[in-house]
């Protein structure tokens, strides 16, 4: 049979029909309980979508599809995140100006995604770069402002020479910015913060209350990085006067193995430790150690490297010197800048006190051995343990030395217990013209002051020259009418903020948008933000972990603390989709040539097929490949169903009428379950093994009941392939006029399935020993499984090990044992 369908047809056909409905427009009647479904709001770049993207908002799709079907009010928006460094870079690339490029991108991003009908509710679409969105980005600003929580400081700056521009520590990667991967090096500039430490353990906390992926979740506590520990009081001696050098450490049970001190080479104090005589080479050590990336000097496999200063620190314990070392695995910015180097129990101090031949001296002995056998370690030993060669501490074990030595040296007034973070203030200032400007105003007497809310929003000005300066500035500050204002405070000459917002300060707030995006007087309508939030599922791709996702939650807390909002997290359910490979196993992209654009695909097997092929893949979150083979598969399919549905059912004999229902609800069971528990290429695979059976059984069923089968599959289907269970519902199974698309969930009957329930006989060793109601359709394993666990079976079975077991399908389990 032909299985070939005019998809165009269809698709331009109902595309109109569900336009005039309005039939993606989010209802808000009272009496049904709420449904928000979320898809992390996209940058347009220049690109397009591809199939990989799909990946993402079908699913999304699908699901709020069959949620409003089961009586949700479903909210599913879509916007676009369009400020930043990709849509600026673009622009520079394309040489036109990043509102021209930006709205090419909108327009391009939107059209693909109702060429794959995705169910937005495109009135409330937003988009971060339109003054009536961004008014609220600056007004959000200024309420973290006006609590402290916006701050400027003069800083050490990661800096990427090719996008110039400072780059927040999570934006830099492998030493490279993330965007184009060009090697960062530092810059000194005056900086805004927010406070996200102060946040630090509430966004530790509340991780227990969400449900998200477990690798997130592991990201964020790693980002966040919370580390119980003690300051030492470690002291050095410069030009005979003694100065505290404190470090921070998580191991005090270890102090007695210090056998050198390191320090970081940013560390204040490192000149003036230098001896004279080595001054030359640390000054050349600390230079190159400045270019290097954090995580290249945290790395494990670094290798590690330093120079000694001739200086020598004192332990506040037993009073041993020390050297001193400059290291650049010691980071200025965390604990002290200091550490006290234990060879024996770290393992980057044992690489390089081997590395400079410096001692190696154990004071930790693993619990269960009564010592190490003897010799030279070959490793750090790094676990808790066994106090040695400690003094008065030897013995006790590692945990009870950390919380002695603490009580210890509190009272000696050489120690001092403290808690760490990995986690830094968010640098949110960028010197770019593309983004949201801060809405400050500097003024000589009166300082940083806030740009008052009724002056909102404070207009990008439309700049020509709008390329990076390459100073440190930003292009804004060329505007002299843009730079020259007066003080809100004061009245006096002011001057306002040139540095616009890091993008990511747009995205921490925009699912309160959606909620009402034309309200005016505020951010979002409180009732309609009430309703709608939290979003209750959020979906998107997991290279988001430590950036948005941790910022968008730390907003959140913000306006919770302000009383803006009654919830502490935004994003109650999360998934990751997984990423789609080309044809070749490469992630797709443009100067590989892999790249699979929706609209190829659609112009050679329409919507449906394209949709249905996204689902039925492989496994939501598994990385996968694209192949063609497998949508033409599907597209057959999809022909296959139009065929049987159209085709006349003209019964001759009627048999088996309780199993043909029992597949029937089974199935509807087993597509409502996968599709809640986003299974849904399983969902398509069944659907498909029930095709094959109602294909079998064609003519050997009454015709209510044959068109019952029929229904349920097209409206099976519905959610996820739209197009052609329209057609069908409304045009081969005589419904026109009322849209598949408006129909409740299909329910289905547990006794039907229930029916067909077989007596399996279980006998062992020859004799019958037991009866079991099982399903007629488990599987071998599943009787085997069942016959092993009843208690009679086990009973005579008793001590003797089971030789054999042979299963006969639908009747009989035969045991051996002896
Ligand atoms: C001595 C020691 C002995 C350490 C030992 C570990 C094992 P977390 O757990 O990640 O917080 N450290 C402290 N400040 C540092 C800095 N600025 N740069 C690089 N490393 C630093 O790590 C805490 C440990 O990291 C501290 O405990 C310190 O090394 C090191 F057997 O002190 B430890
Ligand atoms: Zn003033």
């Amino acid at each position: 049979m032909n299985e070939r369908y005019a998809f165009k047809v269809l698709e331009a056909r109902w595309r109109s029909v569900w336009e005039g409905m309005k039939l993606y427009r989010t209802s808000e009647d009272p009496g049904k309980p709420k449904f928000y479904c979320l898809d992390f709001f996209p940058y347009p770049s220049g690109d397009g979508l591809s199939v990989g993207h799909c990946r993402n908002y079908v699913p999304t799709c699908v699901y709020s599809r069959f949620k409003k079907a089961q009586g949700y009010n479903v909210l599913h928006p879509m916007g676009w995140d369009a400020f930043g460094l990709p849509a600026e870079n673009y622009a520079i690339q394309q040489n036109v100006h990043p509102s021209v490029t930006t709205k090419q991108n909108t327009d391009t991003y939107r059209r693909q995604m109702k060429l794959v009908e995705c169910c937005y509710d495109w009135e409330r679409e937003v988009n971060s770069t339109h003054p009536d969105y961004y008014r609220w980005t600056q007004w959000f600003f200024l309420l973290l402002f006006k609590r402290g929580l916006a701050y400027q400081a003069l800083g050490s700056q990661w800096w990427c020479p090719e996008c110039k521009t400072i780059l927040a520590n999570e934006q830099v990667e492998n030493g490279r910015c993330w965007r184009c991967e060009s090697e960062v090096t530092k810059k000194d500039l005056r900086q805004w913060y927010f406070k996200i430490t102060d946040y630090a353990d509430r966004l530790l906390d509340d991780l227990e209350t969400i449900h998200w992926p477990e690798p997130i979740k592991i990201m964020q506590r790693n980002w966040i990085g919370k580390s119980y520990g003690a300051d030492a009081g470690f002291t050095v001696e410069i030009n005979g006067e003694t100065h505290p050098l404190p470090v921070f450490t998580t191991r005090i049970d270890t102090i007695c193995g210090v056998t050198f001190m390191a320090i970081a080479p940013e560390h204040p104090l490192a000149m003036r430790l230098t001896r004279p005589e080595r001054k030359a080479e640390v000054q050349d050590y600390i230079e190159k150690a400045k270019r290097k990336s954090e995580i290249d000097r945290m790395s494990a496999e670094k290798e590690k490297t330093g120079v000694a200063t001739g200086s020598y620190a004192t332990n506040p314990l037993n009073h041993e010197k020390v050297p001193v070392w400059i290291g650049d695995y010691v980071l200025l910015t965390y604990g002290t800048g200091a550490v006290m180097g234990v060879p024996a129990h770290d393992t980057r101090d044992f690489a390089f006190a081997k590395k400079y031949g410096l001692e190696i001296r154990e004071v930790i002995h693993p619990k269960d051995a009564s010592a190490r056998p003897g010799g030279e370690m070959a490793e750090a030993f790094v676990d808790y343990g066994r106090m040695v060669n400690s003094g008065t501490y030897d013995g006790l074990t590692s945990e009870e030395g950390i919380e002695k030595l603490i009580q210890d040296m509190e009272k000696a007034g050489t120690g001092k217990r403290r808690i760490t973070y990995r986690l830094r203030d968010w640098l949110i200032s960028r010197q770019r013209y593309w983004g949201a400007p801060i809405p400050i105003i500097h003024c000589e007497k009166c300082g940083p002051v806030a740009v008052p809310d009724e002056e909102l929003p404070v207009l990008l000005p439309d700049l020509k020259d709008f390329q990076p300066t390459g100073t440190g500035k930003s292009p804004l500050s060329k505007s002299d009418s843009f730079v020259k204002t007066t003080c809100p405070t004061c009245g006096g000459p002011g001057e306002r903020e040139t540095d616009t917002m890091d993008g990511f300060a747009c995205s921490s707030w925009y699912f309160l948008r959606f909620t009402s995006p034309w309200a005016r007087d505020f951010p979002h309508d409180p009732d309609k933000m009430r309703y709608w939030m939290p979003v209750d599922l959020y979906v998107g791709g997991a290279e988001q972990a430590v950036m948005h996702l941790l910022y968008a939650r730390f907003w959140t807390k913000v306006m919770y603390d302000a009383g803006l909002v009654p919830f502490q997290e935004p994003f109650a359910t999360l998934k990751n989709q997984g990423m789609l490979l080309g044809e070749d196993g490469q992630k797709m992209s443009k100067s590989k040539g892999n790249v699979i654009t929706p609209d190829e695909v659609v112009e050679k097997f329409g919507v449906d097929a394209l949709r249905l092929y996204i689902l039925f893949i492989g496994p939501f979150e598994a990385e996968l490949k694209w192949d063609e083979q497998g949508i033409r598969g599907v597209y057959r399919f999809l022909g296959r169903v139009r065929n049987l549905v159209q085709s006349v059912h003209s019964p001759q004999s009627t048999v088996q009428e309780p199993d043909f229902r029992r597949w029937m609800h089974k199935t509807i069971r087993k597509v409502t379950r996968d599709i809640e528990g986003f299974q849904f290429n399983t969902a398509v695979a069944f659907l498909m093994e029930w095709l094959n059976y109602l294909q079998d059984q064609q003519g050997r069923v009454p015709v209510a009941l044959w068109k019952e089968a029929m229904e349920a599959m097209v409206r099976l289907l519905s959610p996820m392939a739209p197009f052609i269970a329209e057609e069908l519902w409304q045009e081969s199974l005589g419904h026109r006029g009322k849209s598949v698309h408006t129909l409740p969930w299909l329910g289905w009957d547990e006794a039907a399935i229930q029916e067909a329930m077989v007596t399996i006989v279980v006998q062992v060793n020859g004799k019958v020993r037991d009866r079991l109601l099982l399903p007629a359709d488990a599987s071998e394993g599943e009787v085997r499984e069942a016959a092993l666990a009843s208690e009679r079976v086990k009973k005579f079975v008793g001590e003797k090990t089971i030789r054999n077991v042979v299963v006969v399908p639908g009747k009989l389990v035969s045991v051996v044992a002896g």
